[in-house]
C-alpha cells in the first residue's frame, strides 16, 4: 500500500485522536472473528446462544444514542447557501475546530481501525470508495456486513486513488459533544461521540446519500433513498421499480414482499435489490439504471415477523447483529410485534430487567426492544436476494414510486401525468413521523423524496438537478404514489398491505408499459373501477371509493402548504415545481366547479 493521499491522512487522523495503534481492515473471516472474540470478551457485544442463533450478536448502544440526530447532522460547505435551508449548516473551519477538539486525544488506549470499503460492486466504475477510520469494534463488524471492505479495495484503490475521508470515534458517547459533520467540498465525513448506526456506519447515510447526493449533482447522477425490487411475471419477465419512502415506512418490507397465493400461483415473484439506497444513473439505451451500493441489510426489528416480512426472518437466522432489541435469558432476542410469544422476563434494550406486562407511570407498557432497534444482516441470506446485486451497471428502472405514511388525504396510488408533474409529487412528498427520527410521533412533515434529512446540498438545487435529468432520458420510467397507510373512520387501515402491495405494483407495472387504461383526476391517473386486482380481499365498492377519495378542498390546503414549504427554497426553487402547484391548484379548482 503506497498511497501517500491515504498514509498521510491517517497519520494526520492518528495524530489527532492518538489511537494505542493502528488496525487495517482486510475482510478475511480469521480477522472477523478475531475482533469479534474481543468484544465479546469485553462486553460490547454479546455472543447468542449459538443454537438458536449461529453467528449472531447482540449489541446495546447508550440510551441516548439510538436514532440518528439530525439536529446534530451538520452540511459544512464554504458557503451557507450551498447547504440549503435543507440542512443544519457550519462553516467547514469552525465544523473542523470544534469537532478536532472533541476527537483531540479520544482514542487514547483504543485502537484505531482502517477500514477501506467500497459502496457498489469492487472495481464497478459506478462504486465509490472509502476510507473509515473508527474506534469501535461494533462499527468494523457492521461495515463488514454493510460494504463491501477489506484489502481488495485497497488494491482496487491503488496508489493515487482517491476516496471519501472517513474519520469516527465514539469519544465519550457525550450527546452534548456529538456532531456528525459533513464537507462535500473536501469529500471527507466526520462523526464523533456517537455509536448509533445511521451517524457512525459512515458508508450508509453520510456517503451513500449526503456526499453522494453531491457527488452526483456534479456528475450527473442520482443519490437517492429508496429501495429497488424486481417483479418477475409468469413469462419470466423482470421489471425493476424503485421507492422512496422515509425511514420506518416499510421499505425493506416492500422490497422483500411475499406475492399473496393467487399471484404466487401464476408464479410471480419478488427479487429484493436492496431496501434503503438506489444510485440511478441514464443507461446508454435512454432508460435509468440503478445499482444498490450497500451489501447488507440494517433494518427496524419491530414489526418483522412472519406476516410482515418472513424474507426478513429468513435472512437474520444467522450472522447477524442485533441492536437494542430484548435479549432473553436464554440468549435469545425479540422485540415487539415480533415472532411468537413474548417471553416472560429478560433484558430490555436499556439494560434494565424486564418483564411482560410491566407498564411506566402512565400506565404504558413498557417496551423490550427500542422502537428503533435494528438487526444487521448480510444481503446474500436474503433468500430472494437478486443477483444483479453484482451487476456493475444496475438494473433498469420501469416505475419509480414515492409513498408517505399518511393516513388521511392521499389516495393508495396515482400516477403523475409526467415527468415534471412526478418531480413536484415526489418534492411535496409528506410523512408522519417514526422512530426512526427524533420527533413527535405522528406529526406529518414534509420530505421530499424521502430525503430531507439526506439531501447533501440545497434542496432547490436537488429539485433542479432531477428536472435537468428529466429532459435527458429518452425512456423515462413512470412515476407514481402510493399511500398504504389511509385509515377509515375508526382509525383502521383500509388496505391490508404487505403482500397484498404486490397487486398495485402490478398495476403500476402495466400502466408504465402502457398496458391499461386509468382515470384521469386532478391529481393524477388512478385506477379504473375493476382495473386494480382486488379478488380475495374484502374491498367493496364504498371500500374503494374511500382509498381513492380526493377531497378538493383539502387538496387545495395541501397545495398552498406546499407553497409555504417552497418558499424556503427562494430563488434557488425551479419555477417548474411553482407551476406545477399552480396546474393542480386549477385541475382541483376545475374540477370542483
Ligand atoms: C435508515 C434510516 O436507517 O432511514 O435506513 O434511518
Ligand atoms: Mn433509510
Amino acid at each position: 500500500m503506497n498511497n501517500s493521499l491515504l498514509l498521510n491522512w491517517i497519520k494526520e487522523m492518528a495524530q489527532m485522536c492518538k489511537p494505542e495503534k493502528i488496525v487495517w481492515i482486510d475482510g478475511s473471516r480469521e480477522q472477523q472473528a478475531e475482533l469479534e472474540k474481543e468484544a465479546i470478551s469485553t462486553g460490547e457485544l454479546i455472543q447468542l446462544n449459538q443454537e438458536k442463533w449461529p453467528g449472531c450478536l447482540y449489541h446495546r448502544t447508550a440510551v441516548n444514542d439510538v436514532a440518528r440526530t439530525e439536529n446534530l447532522t451538520f452540511i459544512c460547505t464554504r458557503n451557507k447557501e450551498d447547504a440549503g435551508s435543507n440542512n443544519n449548516w457550519m462553516a467547514p473551519e469552525k465544523a473542523y475546530r470544534q469537532a478536532g477538539e472533541y476527537f483531540k486525544g479520544s482514542m487514547q488506549g483504543r485502537t484505531m481501525y482502517v477500514i477501506p470499503f467500497s459502496m457498489g460492486p469492487v472495481g464497478s466504475p459506478f462504486s465509490k470508495i472509502g476510507i473509515e477510520l473508527t474506534d469501535s469494534i461494533y462499527v468494523v463488524l457492521n461495515m463488514l456486513i454493510m460494504t463491501r471492505a477489506g484489502s481488495k479495495v485497497l488494491n482496487e484503490l491503488g496508489d493515487d486513488g482517491d476516496f471519501t475521508r472517513c474519520l469516527h470515534s465514539k469519544a465519550e458517547l457525550d450527546d452534548k459533544k456529538r456532531l456528525i459533520l459533513h464537507f462535500p467540498e473536501d469529500n471527507t465525513i466526520w462523526s464523533v461521540n456517537s455509536g448509533y448506526g445511521g451517524n457512525v456506519l459512515l458508508g450508509k447515510k453520510c456517503l451513500s446519500l449526503r456526499i453522494a447526493s453531491y457527488l452526483g449533482k456534479h456528475e450527473g447522477w442520482l443519490a437517492e433513498h429508496m429501495l429497488i425490487m424486481g417483479v418477475e411475471d409468469p413469462t419470466g419477465n423482470i421489471d425493476y421499480i424503485a421507492a422512496a419512502f422515509p425511514s420506518a415506512c416499510g421499505k425493506t418490507n416492500l422490497a422483500m414482499l411475499v406475492p399473496p397465493e393467487s399471484y404466487s400461483a401464476r408464479g410471480y415473484k419478488i427479487w429484493t435489490v436492496g431496501d434503503d439506497i438506489a444510485w440511478i444513473r441514464l443507461g446508454d439505451d435512454g432508460r435509468l439504471w440503478a445499482v444498490n451500493p450497500e451489501s447488507g441489510f440494517f433494518g427496524v426489528a419491530p414489526g418483522t415477523n412472519s406476516q410482515s416480512n418472513p424474507n426478513a426472518l429468513e435472512t437474520i437466522r444467522r450472522n447477524t447483529i442485533f441492536t437494542n432489541v430484548l435479549l432473553t435469558d436464554d440468549g435469545s432476542v425479540w422485540w415487539e410485534k415480533g415472532e411468537g410469544p413474548a417471553p416472560l422476563e429478560g433484558t430490555a434494550w436499556d439494560g434494565r430487567r424486564w418483564k411482560w406486562g410491566m407498564t411506566d407511570e402512565d400506565g404504558l407498557p413498557v417496551p423490550g426492544a427500542h422502537p428503533n432497534s435494528r438487526f444487521t444482516a448480510p444481503f446474500k441470506q436474503c433468500p430472494i436476494a437478486s443477483p444483479e446485486l453484482e451487476s456493475p451497471k444496475g438494473v433498469p428502472l420501469s416505475a419509480i414510486i414515492f409513498g408517505g405514511r399518511r393516513s388521511e388525504l392521499v389516495p393508495l396510488v396515482f400516477e403523475a401525468f409526467d415527468w415534471n408533474h412526478g418531480v413536484y409529487t415526489g418534492a411535496t412528498m409528506s410523512s408522519e413521523l417514526t422512530a426512526a427520527q427524533y420527533g413527535k410521533l405522528g406529526k406529518v412533515r414534509h420530505d421530499p423524496m424521502a430525503m430531507m434529512p439526506f439531501c447533501g446540498y440545497n434542496m432547490g438545487d436537488y429539485f433542479r438537478h432531477w428536472l435537468d435529468l428529466g429532459k435527458k432520458i429518452k425512456n423515462p420510467p413512470g412515476i407514481f404514489h402510493v399511500n398504504w397507510f389511509r385509515k377509515d373512520a375508526d382509525d383502521k387501515f383500509i388496505w391490508p398491505g404487505f403482500g397484498e402491495n404486490l397487486r398495485i405494483l402490478d398495476w403500476i407495472i402495466q400502466r408504465a408499459k402502457g398496458r391499461v387504461k386509468a382515470v384521469e383526476t386532478p391529481l393524477g391517473y388512478i385506477p379504473e373501477p375493476g382495473g386494480l386486482n382486488l379478488e380475495g380481499l374484502r374491498i367493496d365498492n364504498s371500500g374503494f371509493q374511500a382509498l381513492f377519495e380526493i377531497d378538493r378542498e383539502k387538496w387545495l390546503g395541501e397545495a398552498a402548504d406546499n407553497r409555504r414549504f417552497f418558499s424556503q427554497f427562494g430563488s434557488r426553487l425551479p419555477k417548474e415545481l411553482l407551476d406545477e402547484c399552480t396546474f393542480l391548484e386549477k385541475r382541483m379548482r376545475s374540477a370542483r366547479s
